[in-house]
């Protein structure tokens, strides 16, 4: 799916800004026909934001049901006769959009693009009315999972996953214009064949007649470095400029759609970075040159807006993981905004990219929310969640299959991967995931209690990773022993295995501000102790290939006695302040 831009061919318009916003916590707006207009109660919400803390009251903060938002727009008269797309960049987690009163598309999932042609619908020229419906309720067939509990006090959102459920429009919204007979896909693989590198290339049309395609791969000064026509070809590109982690080059692919004449009817262009990634043995090599993962897990997340996302904040973040010396991040527990995967792409950053398939997991209940359930079953996670999953998988690589940055697909978050259950609904996807990219690694985020003598799912997957907290859930307070139970775990997995090692997840909480001679749990002494003792027993293994501290920063998350005011596990405050534990892995990875 191609993200709007602005070419000769195609104008977008940002739907940003204040949005009318109203509850529906009884399920009474389609009754009421809300999609024509809200009621008069409505205020004003500003999107893209989570709608929870943007003001104090609880009664949004933990709303359970939909949320109705509502715009008016107008379309430029000159749009007459285009084809006109409205698009969210996503609404969380499902939503059905309107226009004039009239549905146009429902999508379930909260982190990924979804668009409607409404050529027939909004009149150039004249207002048009935008509503939309955001269903936050997180459910046994949903991705996340998670259910809503009938309570004597009213509906409460469980879910088994550690981050607060912030739903809303979190990204940007746009209506854009495209010619009637225009490119409607670009997959962009890339091969490095001794000097040269090979871009191959494949082009989707709709409505296009006898037009043919002519695609010309420009370099960043915008010379042309190499051409072709048809739908589907390869470029090939004498000593080319890599793209690689440090260092994002891009060149740029302009696709045009030439008619009679070679007149151009519709042109996009498209950023490719060429490079390779393959996993070899226990390495993983990027350009055929192995690499070393170090980062972090992250959030988007940050006060008052929540997951909204955020230009400033974005480069904010990786100003900081610049500062710190990482190199790359996955994308916990969710896709992130497709303008992340851009700079990505620009600074030579390296993203592991995970779908929203956290919570797979029955015995995170009682860690989380005190409940316990079976976790495959007919009656929860089932076939018909698994079908959720592949397609938001299939979303996932639709969205994101041309960004250089992302070397590998992450398909869930610590699952339940020790039961014959869990292997029957995990081999299909991993097949499903390969099938729809056969040029990424695939790999998943094994929890704590999934060691290597129970886990039955490993062996499908290309890369290992693990989410160890030794020291901190095991150990605790106790790095002498943590030390020693870590590095005999990780001796059996090698044992096991030989595939890459990335720890995905490591660390500890702390209070900023609370010290202690000794260290302790919840000191910044502490944290920055047990990630050492980490540090230390991944220096002795060859096949540990990365390392991604959890977490970039502090972030929300449901109450609970195990959370203080959220989760505590950032190396940077929820403000993004620096905790010791900071100056100590830019030491690491930045050097003395
Ligand atoms: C995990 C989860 C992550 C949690 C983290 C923690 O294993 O993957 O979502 O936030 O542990 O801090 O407990």
């Amino acid at each position: 799916m191609l993200p709007p831009r602005d070419t000769p061919t195609r104008e977008r318009k940002s739907l940003v800004g204040l949005w009318r916003f109203a509850l529906d916590p009884e399920g009474i707006a389609r009754d009421q026909n809300w999609a024509e207009g809200l009621p008069a109660h409505a205020r004003e919400m500003p999107v893209p934001a989570s709608y929870n803390d943007i003001v104090p009251d609880l009664e949004l903060h933990g709303h359970v049901g939909d949320a109705w938002y509502e715009t008016t727009i107008r379309v430029p008269r000159h749009w007459q006769d285009r084809r006109i797309m409205l698009r969210f960049e996503s609404a969380t987690h499902r939503a059905e959009a309107y226009v004039n009163g009239r549905s146009v598309v429902a999508h379930e999932g909260g982190y990924t693009p979804f668009e409607a042609d409404v050529s027939d619908l909004v009149r150039p020229g004249s207002p048009d009315l935008v509503t939309v419906a955001v269903d936050n309720r997180l459910t046994w067939q949903s991705i996340p999972p998670g259910f809503v509990d009938q309570t004597p006090d009213g509906p409460r959102q469980r879910y088994f996953h550690d981050f607060f459920n912030y739903a809303g429009l979190h990204r940007p919204v746009w209506i854009y214009a495209t010619p009637l007979s225009h490119i409607s896909d670009v997959t962009v693989t890339t091969e490095l064949e001794g000097e040269f590198g090979v871009v191959a290339y494949e082009v989707e049309t709709e409505n296009a007649g006898d037009a043919g395609v002519q695609v010309t791969l420009l370099d960043d000064g915008g010379a042309e470095v190499a051409r072709a026509t048809g739908h589907a070809g390869e470029l090939r590109v004498e000593d080319p400029h890599l793209w690689r982690p440090g260092e994002g080059y891009l060149y740029s692919l302009a696709v045009e759609l030439r008619g009679e004449a070679e007149a151009v009817v519709d042109s996009y262009s498209l950023q490719v970075g060429i490079r390779t990634v393959e996993v070899d043995g226990s390495r993983f090599l990027i350009n055929g040159e192995p690499f070393y993962f170090k980062g972090f897990g992250k959030h988007e997340d940050a006060p008052v807006a929540g997951k909204r996302h955020d230009d400033a904040w974005m480069i904010h973040d990786f100003a900081l993981m610049d500062w710190i010396g990482a190199n790359s991040f996955r994308t916990s527990h969710y896709p992130y905004a497709e303008a992340v995967l851009e700079y990505a792409d620009r600074h030579g950053i390296v993203v592991i990219d995970e779908t929203a398939a956290v919570g797979i997991n029955a015995s995170l209940g009682g860690v989380l929310g005190g409940v316990s359930f079976e976790t495959f079953s007919k009656e929860t996670i089932n076939d018909e969640t698994r079908e959720v999953h592949a397609q938001a998988i299939r979303e996932l690589i639709a969205r994101d299959k041309n960004h250089p940055c992302v070397v590998m697909w992450s398909i869930t978050n610590e699952p339940e991967s020790w039961t014959e259950a869990s292997r029957a609904y995990f081999e299909p996807l991993v097949a499903e995931t390969h099938r729809a990219d056969p040029t990424r690694p695939v790999g998943w985020a094994n929890f704590m209690e999934a060691t290597p003598d129970r886990d039955r799912i490993c062996d499908l997957f290309d890369v290992l990773m693990l989410n160890r907290y030794q020291g901190w859930y095991a150990q605790t307070g106790d790095l002498v022993a943590a030390e020693r139970v870590l590095e005999a775990e990780l001796q059996a997995w090698v044992d096991r295995l030989e595939i890459p090692i990335i720890f995905s997840e490591y660390g500890a909480d702390a209070v900023a501000g609370l010290h202690g001679i000794d260290g302790g749990p919840w000191t910044e002494e502490y944290q920055a102790q047990l990630l050492a003792m980490f540090h230390r027993v991944f220096d002795r293994f060859d096949a540990v290939v990365g390392e991604h501290v959890w977490h970039f920063a502090e972030f929300a998350t449901a109450p609970g006695v195990m959370r203080a005011d959220g989760n505590k596990k950032g190396v940077f405050t929820r403000e993004r302040r620096p905790k010791t534990a900071a100056h100590q892995l830019r030491q690491r990875w930045r050097g003395p």
